[in-house]
């Protein structure tokens, strides 16, 4: 197992579309493996491939608490196969987007067909937190970020400030 890097805001690399999975195998249970142990050491509760700069249709999540047993959960071509009308508001925070925080409106349960960590075919009813998390992930698999729902104001002063932090890093580094 090891940590990848987690790429951020501005990358046109996280704008990319990912592509489904032929099969599952070895090198994809690595990679999930490796997205898992990237997850946790973050810290965060969800992963998509393309943020550690994979363009394939992997999820990887853990909602559980810090007081309970880890519950890691591998979501491979994950499809939305119905979601309700209602919606429900959550803070959303994204690990290619640090520090930035908003609430956001999604559908408050949904139904999502996939392929798990052995590549059998799964479906399960999503509610609360993990219905949120699982359409953020899914929204990485398309290039879609949180602060995409955002006004284009408050959009373009996080990209900015995203971008101005990102040129000081460098600055340090060189
Ligand atoms: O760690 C994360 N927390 C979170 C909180 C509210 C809604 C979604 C998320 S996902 C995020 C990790 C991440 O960026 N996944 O893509
Ligand atoms: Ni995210």
């Amino acid at each position: 197992m090891a940590l990848r890097k987690i790429l951020t805001e501005p990358n046109k690399i996280l704008r990319q579309k990912s592509l489904p999975v032929e099969k599952v195998d070895k090198d994809l249970q690595n990679l999930m493996d490796d997205m898992l142990e990237t997850m946790y050491a973050a810290p965060g509760i969800g992963l998509a491939a393309i943020q550690v700069g994979v363009p394939k249709r992997v999820i990887v999540l853990d909602i559980s608490r810090k007081d309970e047993p880890k519950s890691p959960l591998y979501f491979v071509n994950p499809e939305i196969a119905n979601k309700s009308k209602n919606n429900s508001t959550y803070e959303e925070g994204c690990l290619s987007v640090p520090g930035q925080f908003a609430e956001i409106d999604r559908p408050d349960k949904c139904n999502v067909k996939f392929l798990d960590y052995y590549g059998q075919p799964k479906e399960i009813e999503a509610q609360g937190m993990l219905a949120t998390c699982i359409q953020h992930e899914i929204d990485h698999l398309e290039g879609i970020l949180f602060i995409d729902y955002l006004s284009k104001l408050k959009k373009t002063m996080i990209i900015k400030k995203l971008s101005k932090q990102k040129k000081e890093l460098e600055r340090i580094v060189v």
